[in-house]
């Protein structure tokens, strides 16, 4: 119901759009300055209700506004996946699984009897909360997730739910406990991760037909004899209470793979979790994992949950969490050495910073209870990074810019911009466009020296020769008359001249095939035509659709035909496992200064990891 209900509304809008640019070329395109504009009216998010036997405490949007600002500001977390299967790193019985190795169970259908005498052999005789906690500050993050309990059912917490926890292992230490109260102690906050719908060590745990079976225990159950509400009412829902109530302050909880849910049983957790820890804040994958574009919908959780390392250059209207992972698996995989480098890291946060959203970064104790030494020395590295340049990060909000910048990503903090340099420009300058505010001082972050820029209508041109580059990443304060800023936000050349045409998820996926921008050109001359888009699905497997389908330009007034072809490849840290792929598909002329309009026509789109259709990215202008 929640699912046509969304769908009804993205057609609705679809409609909307159509009708009123089907017959003026002109007014085609979405992209103008007042439809850019992302601080939509989020009061609609607050105000809607739909009728429902389970009542939700209500806030406004003062109050939802209030209890998210410390995990606004806070930018940056450590995930933790951590469970009996941590004991085989991916391996079993000398089959090593070809998926995430907390899934192990799943994967390689190990009955439950088998997998349970893992729990004989648990004993992480060098886990310590204080080293964890400890690595989590060093790295600058500010808050820590664990898996209280993953799919697998076992229970990292004292349960007086369910035999099946860390209580009845050699280990024997509420490992909930432990961290909570070193993450409070050391001023960190602190989530649980919780699977409430999947769970491989009860009967009863069901969740649906088709690909949803795939998720459950049918090694020892069978589906036909499973019972979803029975689940819920003898572990799921107990569970939960257990953990909102006996450990004080819970700050997030982190539910998962809760699409199969009903409504009904959705709204059954958000109101036990809320009445348990009223300033808690949810994700968004207590239900489904279809992308909020709106926020015209009842409140079922705080932030949302984007697919797993894959942040294509989204904008939400709500905060989005990015949720990624130190190597390519969640729970420790001893044959995994793909380690996400320091800059990688880097880039990821700020441009989640820049985007609005958070970033979760995974790390996967090992058994014994270490941290794995890579991941620790990569994680400290990019905080050191963030010891001298935190405050481009933290505190921030997202970038005012409806589009890309090739150098880096842009912050903002009141009447400062932060501009992170990550790819130096030859020409020693970078340029912000459409900032109509008037730059007061123009500093490298941690020096004084006044930098030379000039500032006219069109750019705001900062020179950088006298600029020392850092490693990673340089962060450059603009100081600003006002913090009210005045965008113009028309999209036109930047200063090599050519045309970024960037795809804002938050706008486009109200409709995936809609692709079209308006942009100005002052300087006019010929172009090359360059569509990027990106590689997408299983990160083991990437696929890249683009070569199987066939489409047009239409730009100036000309049909240009295009078939897609891998001509380059990008390395795009903020999609780890997927690149970026650069078609060369042609050449256009302007001969006049002035506005253009152009669309890309005939293509199946799909922004998302697992939708079908091109993974459009965006489409570059080059002047020749
Ligand atoms: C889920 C879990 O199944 C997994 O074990 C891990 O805990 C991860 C953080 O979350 O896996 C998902 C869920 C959603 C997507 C990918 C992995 N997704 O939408 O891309």
């Amino acid at each position: 119901m929640k699912a046509n209900y969304f769908y009804n509304l993205l057609f609705l809008g679809f409609i909307v759009i159509f009708t009123s640019c089907k017959e003026d070329v002109k007014k085609e395109s979405v992209n103008s300055s007042e439809e850019l504009n992302y601080q939509s009216n989020i009061e609609a998010y607050f105000k809607s209700n739909t009728p429902s036997k389970v009542d939700l405490p209500y806030e406004t949007e003062e109050e939802y506004q209030e209890r998210m600002q410390w995990w606004k500001d806070a930018k940056y977390g450590m995930f933790i996946h951590w469970g009996l299967y941590s004991q085989l790193g991916g391996e079993y019985k000398g089959e090593v699984t070809p998926k995430i190795a907390e899934w192990i169970q799943n994967t390689l259908k190990i009955p439950a009897v088998e997998y349970k005498k893992l729990m004989e052999t648990f004993n992480a005789t060098k886990f310590s909360a204080e080293e964890w906690v400890s690595i989590a500050k060093a790295a600058g993050m500010k808050y820590i997730v664990i898996t209280s309990k993953h799919h697998d059912g076992f229970a990292l917490f004292d349960s007086k739910v369910s035999d099946y926890d860390v209580m009845n292992t050699p280990f024997g230490r509420d490992v909930i406990k432990e961290l909570k109260d070193e993450c409070h102690r050391q001023g960190l906050k602190f989530g649980l991760y919780y699977s409430h719908a999947i769970d491989w060590d009860h009967p009863q745990a069901y969740i649906g037909e088709g690909e949803l079976q795939n998720r459950m225990n049918t090694v020892d159950f069978d589906p036909n004899d499973m019972d979803r509400s029975k689940y819920l009412k003898e572990k799921s829902f107990p569970q939960l209470k257990e953990i909102l109530t006996n450990y004080g302050t819970i700050d997030i909880l982190w539910f998962d793979m809760g699409k199969g849910l009903d409504n009904e049983e959705i709204r059954e957790f958000v109101k036990i979790t809320k009445e348990l820890q009223p300033n808690i804040i949810i994700s968004s994958r207590i239900g489904d994992e279809v992308a909020p574009t709106s926020l015209n919908k009842d409140m079922y959780f705080d932030f949302f949950t984007p697919s797993d390392n894959y942040s294509t250059g989204d904008q939400f209207e709500i905060p989005f969490e990015m949720a990624g992972t130190t190597n390519s698996s969640w729970g420790y995989r001893k044959d995994d050495k793909e380690w996400r480098e320091p800059g990688f890291i880097i880039n990821s946060l700020i441009a989640s910073a820049s985007r609005n959203g958070n970033y979760l970064l995974n790390v996967g104790p090992m058994a014994n209870g270490l941290i794995p030494s890579e991941p620790v020395k990569n994680l400290k590295i990019a905080g050191e990074w963030l010891k001298k340049n935190g405050e481009s990060v933290y505190n921030t909000t997202a970038s005012p810019f409806p589009w890309n910048y090739n150098w880096g990503y842009v912050t903002q903090n009141e009447n400062k911009m932060y501009l992170n340099v990550f790819n130096w420009p030859k020409s020693n300058r970078i340029e912000l466009n459409g900032l109509l505010t008037k730059a007061d001082k123009i500093t490298a972050l941690g020096s004084s020296d006044n930098l030379s820029f000039t500032q006219d209508g069109r750019f705001l041109s900062i020179d950088l020769s006298t600029v020392t580059k850092q490693d990673f990443a340089t962060p450059i304060v603009v100081e600003l008359k006002s913090a009210e800023l005045n965008i113009d936000k028309k999209i036109s050349q930047n200063i090599e001249n050519d045309i970024r045409l960037d795809r804002i998820t938050s706008q486009y996926m109200k409709d995936e095939k809609l692709s079209s921008w308006n942009f100005t050109v002052h300087t006019p001359g010929k172009f090359k035509i360059k569509i990027v888009s990106n590689e997408k699905g299983n990160h083991s497997k990437p696929d890249w659709t683009g070569a199987d389908q066939k489409g047009s330009v239409q730009v100036a007034g000309k049909i240009i035909p295009v078939s897609l072809t891998r001509d380059t490849e990008i390395v795009n840290p903020t999609l780890f496992f997927y690149k970026e792929i650069g078609s060369n598909v042609g050449e256009i002329e302007f001969t006049k200064k002035g506005t253009y309009s152009l669309q890309l026509k005939g293509f199946e789109i799909g922004a998302g990891k697992w939708t079908k259709g091109l993974g459009l990215n965006r489409i570059e202008l080059v002047q020749k």
